[in-house]
């Protein structure tokens, strides 16, 4: 039996989830033992050292040291939690790079703003178009300076769009103040804070429509944030990719100069006769 069950979370969509759902189980065990162990004490205290028994109170109390070595061991417990299960799981989601670079993921920045998110994705190239936040016109603008030749291809979408079984790397950052970046699903979050990227990563092994939230109180329309993911078969995106990549293109790229050739040769129209 798992905890997890009954705490209504969703279904699993992520290769890494289910590790994250089994830290929730452990956890959720150990505060049942915890919680079931106060609560056989307090009831021990109540019966055996109630009134009609003790009619005179004890100034000393216990003397033996069991108490402490009860809080060192859930203190040793808790430690464990941490240190063997939560910071590896968090480090490799936000700081192993090595593996996932080889697996040809998808790269997408994640801006928050009040209140939605916008995704900029790198377009063909593969390279994110310089940001400068004077090019900021509204609230969802993530200010890409088109000037830039990487900028050319670059596009933004409401919407984020992923592929089943390839890993997806978003950098996650913030136009105005601190919103927090959730999938549940994904089982997977992380802080967007203006003037950073901070990037984490999974990979979905199947494909879904759903809500991502900002999981971090930002103003009044904070409960309005609620923004929409997809993750398609790979095939689906990559075509998607490219059409909104190169429509990007013809739209940012300054147009051709004329060849030198082209301008010595008077244009010429044949004609069939
Ligand atoms: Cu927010």
């Amino acid at each position: 039996m798992s905890p997890s069950k009954f705490l209504s979370i969703p279904e699993c969509f992520s290769a890494h989830g289910g590790r994250v759902d089994h830290l929730i189980d452990v956890v959720h065990w150990f505060m049942i033992a915890l919680g079931a162990g106060w609560f056989l004490f307090f009831a021990y205290c109540l019966i055996r050292f109630r009134a009609s028994v003790h009619p005179r109170a004890s100034y000393h109390g216990v003397r033996n040291h069991i108490s402490s070595h009860l809080e060192i061991a859930v203190v040793i417990i808790e430690a464990v939690l941490l240190l063997g299960f939560a910071f590896p799981l968090w480090h490799e989601r936000t700081d192993s790079w090595t593996d996932v670079q080889k697996l040809d993921p998808i790269r997408v920045r994640v801006v928050g703003w009040q209140f939605g998110w916008t995704y900029h994705y790198a377009g063909k190239d593969g390279k994110f178009g310089r940001i400068n936040p004077q090019k900021i016109t509204s609230n969802s603008d993530p200010g890409i300076d088109f000037d830039d030749p990487n900028a050319q291809d670059d596009f933004i979408t409401p919407t984020l769009k992923i592929a089943k079984d390839r890993p997806a790397i978003l950098a996650i950052t913030s136009n105005d103040v601190i919103h927090n970046y959730a999938i549940v699903p994904m089982r997977i979050q992380q802080d967007a804070i203006p003037g950073k990227e901070i990037p984490m990563w999974f990979t979905p092994i199947k494909t879904l429509e759903t809500a991502v939230v900002c999981a971090q109180l930002c103003g009044e329309g904070h409960g309005n944030m609620v923004g929409q993911m997809e993750v398609v078969e790979n095939k689906a995106f990559q075509s998607w990719f490219d059409e909104q990549s190169a429509s990007a293109l013809k739209t940012h790229a300054p147009a051709a100069p004329a060849t030198a050739e082209a301008q010595r040769a008077p244009a010429v129209e044949t004609v069939s006769r």
